[in-house]
């Protein structure tokens, strides 16, 4: 073909111009290099090792630059899980409430810390099951307090002290909560944040350890709570089943890599109410409630054991914990606002996208000045996100993104084309505007795929964030239409 030799042709020619200029070049290079270095080796000494240093200074900073412009930085290893100290929190508190982020919740949870360890109490809280017992134990314990005790489960349900003072007069506080595993949403959560700020939580079970339990017992110690494991209703087995019911709960508490003392693991009856059908004088039926008796020694005398010894180690394991709820807190109260931030980040860039591409006069000016809503956006959720991205990366991922464009488009006028009808009495100027908010989606995907990239990895990995839009795009797209589009028609008719 003519066309492909004159291309040989001239690629030839090209090489050939490459190879004159490369040797020129060389000559050149070579020639004023041995110039130099004649001119350096007759004058002094110190001039030519001046010199040479000079140069191989130039050589380090090139070769540092290149490395820095080029080479990834390495995604960040996770934050190692150290106790939190006081000043660590109320730093991060400061920091977050700096930025806008609401940190009422942790700020509370402080709070509350500090007006126990004001009231010098211990805290020890009544933790189990629905039935398990928990509110029978505190009436065993404190038989004047109003506890409610009752056959039906989730008789209990709010948070409740009782004042108990044991045999050394030590003030304690026994803490009631629901019992875990009911069906009220929200009430495992309540007992579960109560039993984290005690100072000592007493597990109640009531036959061997159900997975849940375990699972709450594993919970309770990545909190580093100490732990009295209570097996009640001890009356409803004969002494050698209790014996092996006992061991095994020590077994399945040193499965889980628990340290638990043989003396914190007891089996008591907390005795309870039962309810007894007696026929009445007249021949009907009544029910009665009778008290059972209560035995429950070994569980005082564990609590009294405990609390015998130094209790500043409870003190401070109470509050690392306290501390840890508050640092969780705030890391929601982080989540929610960085969503809110990004949400609104993202709302203004897919506008001036649909504005953009509304104003767009020629073909293609609308992608020069969306290039420019990209790189804004890009860089504003990572900030939101703590992540300070390379101006390479970012350039990257718009690049990579852009690539993908093309693609997403024709799919992104058809949802756009479909929303718009949803709209009634636009007729014929559908078609015009269904571009606008095509461009509207495509930017709303890529910011919605960025900040899911971002909330999983902490910052700009322009690969997975692109990996995000391209399979994400399409529930993104029907997921947004119809926001767009009311956005775009806004727009229009302002
Ligand atoms: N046999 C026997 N029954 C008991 C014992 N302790 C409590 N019960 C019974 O267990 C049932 C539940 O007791 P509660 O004290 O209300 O249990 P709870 O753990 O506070 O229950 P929720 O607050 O609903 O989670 C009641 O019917 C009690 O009478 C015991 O030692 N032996
Ligand atoms: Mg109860």
């Amino acid at each position: 073909m003519k066309l492909d030799r004159f291309i040989r042709v001239a690629l030839a020619a090209v090489i050939a111009l490459g190879f004159i200029i490369a040797t020129g070049a060389l000559l050149f290079i070579s020639e004023s290099a041995l110039n130099v270095w004649d001119r350096l080796r007759a004058g002094p000494p110190a001039i030519l090792y001046a010199y040479v240093a000079l140069m191989a200074l130039l050589a380090v900073a090139a070769v540092w630059l290149a490395f820095k412009l080029l080479v990834k930085k390495k995604v960040a290893p996770e934050r190692k899980s150290t106790p939190l100290s006081k000043s660590d929190i109320k730093q991060r508190l400061r920091e977050a409430e700096a930025v806008g982020v609401d940190t009422s919740d942790a700020q509370a949870e402080l709070q509350g810390l500090a007006a126990r360890q004001a009231s010098g109490a211990i805290h020890l809280c009544f933790f189990g099951e629905i039935s398990a017992g928990k509110s029978s134990l505190i009436k065993a314990l404190v038989p004047k307090a109003d506890v409610v005790v009752d056959v039906v489960g989730g008789s209990t349900d709010d948070v409740r002290h009782y004042r108990w003072r044991n045999d050394t007069g030590t003030e304690i506080l026994l803490t009631d909560v629901p019992g875990t595993g009911g069906h009220e949403d929200g009430l495992d959560d309540i007992a579960t944040e109560e039993a984290k700020r005690a100072h000592l939580v007493l597990f109640v079970c009531d036959s061997d350890l159900t997975r849940a339990e375990l699972n709450a017992i594993k919970l309770l110690l990545a909190f580093d709570k100490p732990i009295i494991l209570v097996l009640n209703k001890a009356d409803r087995y004969t002494a050698d089943e209790q014996a092996t019911l006992l061991q095994q709960l020590l077994q399945r508490i040193d499965a889980l890599g628990g340290d638990i003392h043989r003396d914190h693991v007891v089996a008591v009856s907390a005795g309870g109410e039962t309810e007894i059908v007696e026929r009445l004088a007249d021949g009907s039926e009544g029910i009665t409630r009778r008290e059972r008796a209560a035995d429950i020694g070994v569980l005082v005398v564990a609590i009294n054991r405990l609390l015998d010894e130094d209790t500043k180690p409870l003190d401070v394991r109470r509050e690392r914990a306290v501390f840890q709820i508050a640092a969780e807190k705030l890391e929601a109260a982080e989540g929610e606002y960085r969503l809110q931030r990004s949400e609104q980040i993202i709302r203004s860039a897919t506008r001036k996208a649909v504005v953009g591409a509304m104003a767009a006069v020629s073909p293609g000016t609308d992608i020069l000045v969306q290039g420019y809503i990209g790189t804004t956006m890009t860089q504003e959720l990572c900030r939101v996100y703590g992540a300070a991205p390379r101006d390479l990366d970012v350039e990257e991922f718009l690049s990579m993104g852009q690539s993908r464009v093309g693609r997403a488009l024709p799919l992104s006028m058809a949802v756009a084309g479909n929303g718009l009808k949803a709209f009634p009495g636009l007729g014929t100027v559908v078609g015009g505007l269904a571009h606008a908010v095509a461009y509207g989606l495509i930017f709303d995907a890529l910011g919605r795929s960025l900040v899911l990239t971002l909330a999983r990895h902490g910052e700009l990995v322009p690969k997975m964030a692109v990996k995000e839009f391209e399979e994400g795009i399409s529930e993104h797209l029907e997921a947004s239409v119809r926001r767009v589009a009311k956005m775009a028609l806004d727009e229009k008719s302002d």
